[in-house]
C-alpha cells in the first residue's frame, strides 16, 4: 500500500489530539479505530499487522474474545470495591497467579511502574525487618540502561537524560552498574553491606532488546543468594509468554525472589500489574501500609483470570518460540541482501533489527522505514535510534509471520 496522502478521519482525529492532548508522544500519524488478533485497522479502513502490541500488553491479541467475554460478564456485576472490603474475584484470582508463577503471595497494582514501587517498597520494608539493615541506609541496584516506567521512583535508576532531565532531585539510595556484568554485581555487592536488592529485566526491552549472554540470570541468581541480596525480576515486557517462556528467568531455570508483572496480565484489556514473592517478604508490610483504589479490583482480577488462561490454553509461549525463530532467520537472512539491516536479536517474540542509518538522516532512518512498514501494512516503532523493536501478538501464526516478513523484506529492499 503505497503512502496515500493522510485521509481526513484521520487529519481530524490527530488535530484534536494534538490540540488538546498533552504532547508527550510523538506517535506515527495513523488513527486505530478496531483492533483483531494481530490486526488493527484505521479510521481509513486500511488493515496493519501490529508489531507493536502495545509494548507486549496486547499478547493475546486484539479483543480477544475470551478476555473481552470474562470482562463483560464482571463489569456488569461488580467492577469496584476498594480493598476495605472483601470481593468474590480476588482469591481467586491470587491463588490463580501464585500457582501459575510458583510463588506463595501476589499484591495487584495497576501499572508496571507501581508495580516496580511496590516491589521496591517491599524490598525497604525487608531490608529493615528481615535483612536488619539500619533506617533509611537500604540501597536497591539497578542496570544502566533499564527502563521500568515514568513515576520518580522509576526515573531515579534512569541512566537516560530524556527520562530524568528537568525532574529531579531524584530518589537517594539506587546504585547503577553495567548491564550484563557479573563482575560489576559481585563488586558492588562486596561494597556496600547495605544492599538489599537488585532489580533488573532478563532482557532490556526500551534499551533496544538487549539480550544478556547465556548464564547471565544464573550469574545474578547465585550472586543475590550469596549476598542475601532479593534479586527482583522487572518481567514486565519479557513475562506472561513473550520470550518464548513463561517469564524471561525460565530461560535459564533462576526463580526472583520478586518477581514484577505487567501489561500483558490483562491482555491490554486493562491496566493491571502484580508483584509476586514469598510470605517472608510479602508479609513484611502489614495492613494500612501500602495499596491502591483499584489495586486487585474485581474486574481486574476477572481479566486477569482469563488472559492467563489464554496464555496456557492457547500455548502462546511455546508459539512465540516458533514464529520468533522464523522472524529472526528471515531478518538474518535478510541482513546478508541489504547493509541496511545490520543485525536481528531477541528471544521469542521480542526481537529488534539494527538498522544501518543513512548518513544525511540520521536517527531519522528508522523512523521513515517505520513509515514505509506503516505504508505497507505493519506497524511498528524504533527504540532508541537505530532500533526497531518487532513485537507481534503471541497468537500470531507461522503464516502471518511469513506474510510480515515479506512485508519487511519488500520494504526493506526499496528503502
Ligand atoms: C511509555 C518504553 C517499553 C517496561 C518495563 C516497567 C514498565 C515498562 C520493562 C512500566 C513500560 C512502556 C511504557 C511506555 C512505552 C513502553 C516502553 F518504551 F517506554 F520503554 F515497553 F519499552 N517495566 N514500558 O517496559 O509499565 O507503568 O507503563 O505500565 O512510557 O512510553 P507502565
Amino acid at each position: 500500500m503505497e503512502m496515500t496522502a493522510m485521509g481526513t478521519a484521520t487529519q481530524q482525529a490527530i488535530q484534536l489530539e494534538e490540540q488538546y492532548g498533552a504532547h508527550n508522544y510523538h506517535p506515527l500519524p495513523v488513527v486505530l479505530s478496531r483492533g483483531e488478533g494481530v490486526y488493527v485497522w484505521d479510521v481509513e479502513g486500511n488493515r496493519y499487522v501490529d508489531f507493536l502490541s502495545a509494548y507486549s500488553a496486547v499478547s493475546q491479541g486484539h479483543c480477544h474474545p475470551r478476555i473481552i467475554g470474562a470482562m463483560m460478564e464482571q463489569v456488569q456485576r461488580l467492577t469496584l470495591t476498594s480493598r476495605a472490603f472483601y470481593n468474590d474475584q480476588a482469591g481467586i484470582c491470587n491463588q490463580f497467579m501464585c500457582e501459575f508463577f510458583g510463588y506463595d503471595k501476589v499484591l495487584m497494582m495497576n501499572s508496571g511502574a507501581e508495580a516496580g514501587e511496590t516491589a521496591l517498597k517491599l524490598t525497604r520494608k525487608w531490608a529493615y525487618k528481615v535483612k536488619g539493615i539500619a533506617p533509611d541506609q537500604a540501597k536497591t541496584v539497578y542496570a544502566a540502561g533499564n527502563f521500568w516506567g515514568r513515576t520518580l521512583a522509576a526515573i531515579s535508576s534512569s541512566t537516560d537524560p530524556s527520562s530524568t532531565t528537568d525532574f529531579g532531585p531524584l530518589l537517594p539510595g539506587y546504585i547503577i552498574i553495567p548491564y550484563n556484568d557479573l563482575t560489576a554485581l559481585e563488586d558492588c555487592f562486596k561494597s556496600d553491606p547495605n544492599i538489599a536488592g537488585f532489580m533488573v529485566e532478563p532482557i532490556q526491552g526500551e534499551a533496544g532488546v538487549v539480550v544478556p549472554h547465556e548464564g547471565y540470570l544464573r550469574g545474578v541468581r547465585d550472586l543475590c543468594t550469596k549476598y542475601n541480596v532479593l534479586f527482583i525480576a522487572d518481567e514486565v515486557q519479557t513475562g506472561i509468554g513473550r520470550t518464548g517462556k513463561r517469564i524471561c528467568c525460565d530461560h535459564e531455570n533462576v526463580k526472583p525472589d520478586i518477581l514484577v508483572l505487567g501489561k500483558a496480565l490483562s491482555g491490554g484489556a486493562m491496566p493491571v500489574s502484580a508483584v509476586l514473592a514469598s510470605d517472608e517478604i510479602m508479609l513484611t508490610i502489614l495492613p494500612g501500609e501500602h495499596g491502591s483504589t483499584f489495586g486487585g479490583n474485581p474486574l481486574a482480577c476477572a481479566v486477569t483470570v482469563a488472559a492467563l488462561q489464554v496464555v496456557q490454553d492457547e500455548n502462546l509461549a511455546d508459539n512465540a518460540e516458533v514464529t520468533g525463530q522464523i522472524f529472526r532467520d528471515r531478518m538474518t537472512a535478510l541482513s546478508q541482501k541489504t547493509e541496511l539491516v545490520q543485525s536481528v536479536r531477541g528471544k521469542g517474540l521480542l526481537n529488534a533489527i539494527v538498522i544501518t542509518e543513512r548518513p544525511d538522516l540520521g536517527h531519522e532512518t528508522a523512523w521513515e522505514l517505520c513509515l514505509q512498514f506503516m505504508a505497507n501494512g505493519l506497524l511498528c516503532k524504533p527504540t532508541h535510534g537505530d532500533k526497531i523493536r518487532f513485537a507481534p501478538p503471541l497468537v500470531i501464526t507461522e503464516e502471518q509471520m511469513h506474510d510480515a516478513c515479506d512485508i519487511i523484506e519488500k520494504t526493506v529492499l526499496a528503502f
